[in-house]
């Protein structure tokens, strides 16, 4: 049985983050037979991160490692159809996603005052009283000194907006209307982007990032599309048996 160590559901989503619906949306996709375990430690994993798929003694930290893994299991490739040239534009979007437009996803999550207020129900939970008090704030502060360090924290509120414009504009350019990223179905492109404009979408406060996402119908829909068809309904999750 492969086991996905995983941040749980929430806010309509499967994950509240994008790298565990990733390989939450390649077990979904590939029909595997799966548990997802949302009890372990970050701290403790290989890498410190989520997600991680246990399948008997291999333990396989990132999402990117695991979505190899997966399709070699399955005997099934999902971008095999690919041309050489799509290939190559789906591995720029996966990177643009994972490696900046997740940077803006979790700032905008993060740092505004009301999308963190919904945040820091699920946060308490991880520590019994009094910890469970000041815990949401030190995991917080640990997240933003990430953003920081990475840049996209220091930016004026102005050139953060820019960057995210120019995500979704390229975004919704390659999207051109179609269900998916690429003709031939959905792809590992879909898998990496949508739970980023999902995460987006689903943010739930009126913040100036929220209202650039929603500007744009055809992303929305996307997103929408593929919480329907590429990943587990956030309550019917595969928990272990009590
Ligand atoms: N490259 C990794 C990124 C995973 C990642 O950043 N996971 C976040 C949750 S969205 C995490 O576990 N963060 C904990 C930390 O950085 O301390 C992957 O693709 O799996």
């Amino acid at each position: 049985m492969l086991i996905l160590r995983a941040i749980g559901p929430g806010g309509g989503l499967p994950s509240q983050s994008p790298f565990v619906m990733k390989a939450m949306g390649f077990l979904h996709v590939l029909g595997l037979d799966w548990q997802v375990d949302t009890k372990a430690d970050i701290r403790k994993q290989p890498n410190g991160k989520l997600p991680v798929l246990v399948d008997g003694d291999k333990v396989i930290p990132d999402s990117a490692a695991i979505a190899l893994y997966l399709q070699e299991k399955a005997g099934r490739w999902l971008d095999a159809g690919l041309s050489e040239y799509e290939k190559a534009v789906s591995h720029t979007v996966i990177r643009m996603a994972e490696e900046h437009l997740y940077f803006l996803a979790v700032y905008n999550r993060w740092a505004d005052e009301e999308n963190f207020a919904t945040l820091r129900p699920s946060l308490q939970k991880i520590a019994p009283f009094p910890m469970s008090n000041i815990l949401p704030g030190i995991i917080r502060k640990g997240v933003l000194k990430l953003v920081d360090a990475q840049g996209i924290g220091r930016m004026s509120d102005e050139l953060r907006l820019a960057r995210l414009k120019a995500d979704l504009d390229a975004l919704d350019a390659v999207l051109a209307g179609k269900e998916w990223m690429f003709d031939g179905g959905p792809g590992a492109a879909d898998l990496s982007v949508a739970p980023m404009i999902a995460t987006l979408t689903k943010s739930p406060a009126d913040t100036a990032m929220h209202r650039e996402i929603l500007a744009r119908p055809g992303l929305v829909a996307y997103g929408e599309r593929a919480l329907a068809e590429l990943f587990p309904a956030p309550d019917a999750l595969p928990f272990p048996p009590r």
